[in-house]
């Protein structure tokens, strides 16, 4: 019998795929229940320890994707202005043709650095980044800045190695320490999983957030803290860790660098007055470093998945990546470890198209990052939020073309007033979506991608304790005249001369050029989807053999990747301004059945929810005359909207909070159109400029009842 829940489905020509989802990036492994080329039920592959079987809601529901009459079905070329839905329906010739004489003329116009694609990181990332390199561009941009781009500059200021290369053994951890990490609704199916058992075997949690999320009802601490002060939180926890004596004294000798230095510079930082700061009652500070310490080093001081939030949000993150340190709970069971590929089990990686020879860019950045002003930032990601102030200014250069893959600009990038600004100055905008996105019915060509269940991409080289490959193959075949991602990539690039780098022609031939030298084959991953090449976990040796990418070889508190290019290692603390009188802090965020701003549409997950509302605190708003349920103005100096109240005790009273993703302006997605309030509206365009993350909740707004 096949360990399938839905063997029991009663399917005539029954197939089971195993593949990948992609309702959000998570990409958890799945199986497909397929009957007559339809797909008639999803579920977790049982097969993967850690899964076995379990989905959420949003994978679930990837079946209202595949037959919804809301996609996009053929390619489509803007007849009318921007924006007034007006299109000619084109053939697949007609589209790329007219793409590739664009970027043709803007290329003889401009050069090729006028040319930026811009996506959110997948699987075929190498594809889209061959593209662009063979283009003779240097603006390849992915989503990783907006997502966490100062935790990547954070970790690689400390290790060495970017946020990619590390994980969290919640399965084993004695106590994890979340700050606004809300990992019940925010998910990560497999860690998810990892926390509730350790959790059955005792493990606490401490939660810390402005807002009383689901995680903050599971776990055995609630501290409500001031938005925007846990650096402060941070510092005092390590003056108390450091006093006491707490730390793991044998581990910080060995692998880190500047105690001392540390040491003098949280001296002041006393945790009366992180009180102030933060609203946590000293005595709770105390005890959560004294409860740390305790369960080091099998102790987690989460570094958090978005890190976007604050203009110091650099600091603040190597503060929590500090806290492990001084604790020694980097590599080690039950705490913080670096990830290990195909390489660290003894194989050989991977292939990606951008390990062949391809012509070399000299030119800067267009977001400036790499340059003196703008050093640390991860330029094999770049600062995609820098792009439109870059299209807008000209400066360095024009910038007249822009294709976005898998990725939603006008809503992932703060202000949307002024991205729409940047977009109209384009001679040339691509969206390559599966649904029209907001910048999709902005756009000039529109080319629809098969969605995941009707097509196969890149095999995915999982990095972990035990590196393993995954594979995303179809389920079903296309409904509508649309292609993977990765045809389209190789047919625009025939039309522009540069169809040598993309030598495949199939996607069998992509997967095995992929895998050649490796000694894996296709065959491989017949039986459960995936292959696994180690059984073991693999730890570097913590006394002696941790492998730290940093000049010292040591976790630096005394960073020399900011010192060297002329940043503090601990600059003096600054507080958050606290709202102006009659204002809030707009903070943002997720939750369980959305995907930032791809699920709005879907027909069983907008019944769910189908809009968000402004949380805001039961006192602030009886002072304001706003009731329950009413319809409130939500205005900043960006822009404004209009939303539901949702009055409640639990939230912070600074801050009012909703849901990213709502309030759209595309009237043929009829299931979300104008429902709820956009906070890309009513956000600014404000960036750590160390770190490279913008700042989504640098914001005040004000709130007002409507009528
Ligand atoms: N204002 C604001 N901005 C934010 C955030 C926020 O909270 N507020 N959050 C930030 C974070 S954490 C992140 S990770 C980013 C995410 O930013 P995005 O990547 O822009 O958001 P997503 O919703 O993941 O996906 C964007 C687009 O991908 C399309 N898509 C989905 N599946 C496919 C597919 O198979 N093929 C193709 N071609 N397209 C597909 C969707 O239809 C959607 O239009 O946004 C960041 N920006
Ligand atoms: N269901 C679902 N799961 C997802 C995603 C999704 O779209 N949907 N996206 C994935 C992606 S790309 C990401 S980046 C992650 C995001 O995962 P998280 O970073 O865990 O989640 P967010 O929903 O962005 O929520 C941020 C939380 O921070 C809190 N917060 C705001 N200000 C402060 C502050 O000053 N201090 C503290 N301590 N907390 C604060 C907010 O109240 C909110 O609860 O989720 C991933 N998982
Ligand atoms: S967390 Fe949910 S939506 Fe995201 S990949 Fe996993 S099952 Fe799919
Ligand atoms: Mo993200």
């Amino acid at each position: 019998m096949l360990p399938y829940s839905g063997r029991d489905l009663n399917l005539s020509d029954k197939k089971i795929i195993h593949s990948i989802c992609f309702m959000c990036t998570v990409r958890c492994p799945i199986v497909v229940m397929v009957e007559n080329n339809d797909v008639r039920l999803i579920e977790g592959n049982p097969h993967v320890s850690g899964i076995e079987g379990s989905i959420c809601a949003r994978g679930a529901a990837g079946v209202g994707l595949l037959n919804d009459q809301e996609r996009l079905k053929k390619p489509l070329i803007r007849t009318g202005p921007r924006g007034s839905g007006k299109w000619k329906e084109a053939t697949w010739e007609e589209a790329l043709d007219y793409i590739a004489q664009k970027i043709n003329e803007i290329k003889g116009r401009y050069g090729a650095r006028s040319i930026a694609l811009a996506e959110r990181a997948h699987l075929n990332s190498h594809i889209s980044k061959t593209f662009v390199r063979a283009l003779g561009s240097p603006n390849y941009f992915t989503h990783d800045s907006c997502c966490k781009g100062s935790l990547n500059t954070a970790f690689r200021s400390l290790t060495g190695y970017t946020d990619a290369r590390v994980g969290v053994d919640l399965g084993r951890t004695k106590h994890v320490i979340f700050y606004g990490r809300n990992i019940f609704e925010s998910l990560e199916l497999k860690q998810v999983k990892q926390l509730v058992k350790a959790m059955e075997n005792g493990a606490k949690v401490t939660y810390i957030d402005p807002r009383v999320t689901i995680t903050a009802t599971r776990a055995d601490k609630y501290l409500m803290i001031r938005p925007g002060t846990d650096l402060a939180l941070n510092y005092a926890l390590m003056h108390v860790i450091l006093k006491e004596k707490l730390y793991d004294r044998e581990y910080v000798r060995r692998w880190v660098l500047g105690l001392e230095r540390l040491r003098d510079f949280v001296e002041p930082c006393t945790p009366e007055w992180a009180e102030k700061e933060t609203g946590i009652p000293a005595y709770e500070i105390v005890n959560l470093a004294r409860e740390a310490s305790e369960a080091s080093p099998a102790v987690i001081f989460h570094y958090g998945y978005r890190s976007s939030n604050y203009t110091n949000e650099i600091y603040f993150r190597r503060s929590i990546i500090m806290l492990n340190a001084l604790l020694g709970s980097i590599e080690t069971p039950g705490g913080i470890f670096f990830k290990k590929g195909l390489k660290d089990a003894g194989k050989k990686p991977l292939r990606k198209l951008t390990d062949q020879e391809l012509p070399e860019v000299k030119e800067v950045r267009c977001d400036g990052v790499g340059t003196p002003e703008f050093p640390l930032p991860d330029s094999s990601h770049g600062v995609v939020q820098m792009l439109p102030e870059a299209i807008l200014a000209e400066d360095p250069y024009p910038v007249k073309a822009l294709i976005v893959w898998r990725f939603d600009p006008l809503l992932s990038i703060p202000d949307y007033e002024k991205n729409m600004r940047a977009l109209e100055k384009l001679d040339l905008l691509v969206s390559i979506d599966i649904q029209f996105s907001e910048t999709a019915w902005y756009s000039d060509v529109i080319l629809p991608e098969s969605i995941y269940l009707e097509r196969g991409d890149s095999i995915q080289e999982a990095a972990g304790l035990k590196p393993a490959l995954f594979i995303r193959k179809p389920a079903v075949t296309p409904r509508y005249d649309t292609r993977p991602g990765w045809e389209i990539m190789k047919l625009l690039a025939e039309r522009l001369g540069i169809g040598r780098y993309f030598p495949y022609n199939s996607l069998e031939e992509l997967w095995n050029y992929q895998l050649e030298g490796t000694g894996i084959s296709l065959n491989d991953f017949a039986e459960k989807g995936f292959v696994e090449v180690i059984d073991r976990p693999i730890y570097w040796d913590r006394k002696d053999g941790i492998k730290l990418n940093t000049p010292s070889g040591k976790i630096e508190f005394v960073s020399s990747l900011l010192e060297n290019n002329g940043f503090p290692s601990f600059p003096d603390y600054e507080p958050v301004s606290p709202p102006p009188p009659g204002h809030f802090r707009l903070m943002v965020g997720r939750m369980a059945v959305h995907t930032h701003v791809s699920t709005q549409n879907n027909r069983y997950l907008s019944e769910l929810v189908p809009e968000n509302v402004l949380w805001i605190n039961r006192q602030e708003a009886e002072r304001l005359g706003i009731k329950e349920g009413q319809m409130v103005e939500v205005k900043s100096h960006r822009g404004r909207g209009l939303i539901r109240a949702y009055v409640t005790d639990l939230i912070h009273p600074e801050a009012v909070f909703m849901l990213h993703g709502f309030g759209r302006n595309v009237p043929l997605q009829s299931r979300c159109f104008n429902k709820g309030a956009s906070d890309t509206m009513l956000q600014e365009n404000i960036s750590d400029l160390v770190g490279g993350s913008p700042a989504l909740q640098h914001v005040f707004v004000t709130v007002k009842p409507v009528q």
